[in-house]
């Protein structure tokens, strides 16, 4: 792996890459400095069957970086090299390697002194939702079309219902006919669930620059566990604010398991909503009228378009997702389903919470 990181533009030396063990989709490794005081750095294999256009996606993690880079330096802040990631270009001036046998590879800076976290609390979603505000706060003035969709429609309601309605129609493992009351329940939502898609056509909701995957582990936190850094940009996309406000919520306001086989145990956790929620208000001062009207929905959203996600992979023979057990795509269905009845129940009290903190 010594005759990867050759490409790259390091200027001291360091050890062998070392594997790391984060994330399911793009293969990672630490590279220590040999001498202490000089910069480690992070390299990663892109997954390029999931995101196709590396070019665009090394492009939008650059332009993104740099934006907050600069709006960083503006605010006087310090210790930027902490807040923002730094990526290392090839010594031919590319934001990638690729390998004669077409593997592409990144390299970045690493920040050093810094964990992610696993679990979620009320005190940790507080600073997750200021986190993850001030970052697309940050980013609002980026417009959101000099980025790319580094996975084309991926939080595209309406595509998402037209691959699950292909799946269905082709049946290809045989498992449609069990799932009429999934069907169902999708089918009876898909009007509302399609209102995000129809407010932008009109011209009614805007799109901004995303991070598209806001589970906590995805912030880095220094050692007096204060957020210092948003991570894994590989999904920062333009969207609408409901995927990263909902998709908080879908994973960590959520007394149950994402894939937990008993329902029972899917809740709202409105301790933590709320806290997410005072977090994120203070910092997303950028926000429109309709966007903070939509913040509710956008949970059940985001719950809804896993539903379909984990169905449609169900359906299809189980192609994209990680399974651990064969109908471990039917039981996460059905617990995210479960997930958008309950949102559905304390929609009121989620908007009675909202305005409490706008
Ligand atoms: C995938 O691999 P992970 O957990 O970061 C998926 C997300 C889903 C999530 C469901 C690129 O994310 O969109 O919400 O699984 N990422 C991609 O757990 O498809
Ligand atoms: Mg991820």
């Amino acid at each position: 792996m010594k005759n990867i990181l050759q490409h790259f533009a390091i200027p001291n030396q360091v050890a062998d890459p070392q594997p790391l063990k984060i994330g399911f989709i793009n293969d990672s490794f630490i590279v220590r400095a040999i001498k202490k005081g000089e910069k480690s750095y992070f390299l990663q294999r892109i997954n390029h069957h999931i995101f196709r256009n590396v070019e665009g996606l090394q492009q939008n993690i650059r332009k993104v970086t740099d934006h907050i880079r600069h709006k960083l330096a503006e605010a006087g802040e310090t210790d930027i090299d902490r807040k923002v990631l730094e990526l290392v270009p090839t010594k031919d001036g590319k934001l990638y390697y690729c390998t004669p046998e077409g593997d592409y590879w990144r390299v970045y800076v690493l920040i050093g002194n810094a964990s992610s976290q696993e679990k979620v609390t009320p005190a940790s979603a507080e600073l997750a939702g200021e986190a993850f505000g001030r970052f697309q706060c940050q980013l609002a003035d980026l417009p959101f079309d000099e980025l790319c969709e580094s996975i084309p429609n991926f939080h595209n309601i309406e595509f998402r219902l037209q691959q699950l309605d292909e799946a269905l129609a082709a049946d290809p493992v045989g498992r449609k006919e069990a799932c009429a009351d999934i069907i169902a329940a999708i089918n009876s939502r898909r009007d509302e669930m399609c209102l995000a898609e129809r407010l932008f056509r009109e011209g009614k909701l805007p799109k901004h620059i995303n991070h598209c995957d806001t589970k906590v582990n995805n912030i880095l936190f220094d050692e007096a566990g204060r957020p210092i850094c948003i991570v894994d940009l590989d999904t920062v996309m333009p969207g609408f604010v409901l995927s990263d406000f909902g998709d908080f919520m879908r994973t960590a306001a959520n007394t149950g398991l994402e894939d937990d086989p008993n329902l029972d145990n899917i809740h709202v956790d409105l301790d933590i909503f709320e806290a997410y929620t005072r977090g994120y208000l203070k910092e997303a001062t950028f926000l429109t009228d309709i966007e903070k009207e939509l913040l509710p929905y956008g949970c059940r959203l985001l719950s809804y378009m896993q539903t379909v996600r984990f169905f449609t992979d169900y359906i299809n023979g189980d192609t994209y997702y990680k399974i651990q057990y064969p109908e471990h795509n039917l039981v996460r269905t059905r617990a995210q389903l479960r997930l958008v009845e309950e949102q559905e129940k304390v929609a009121d009290q989620m908007k009675a919470i909202i305005n409490k903190y706008l």
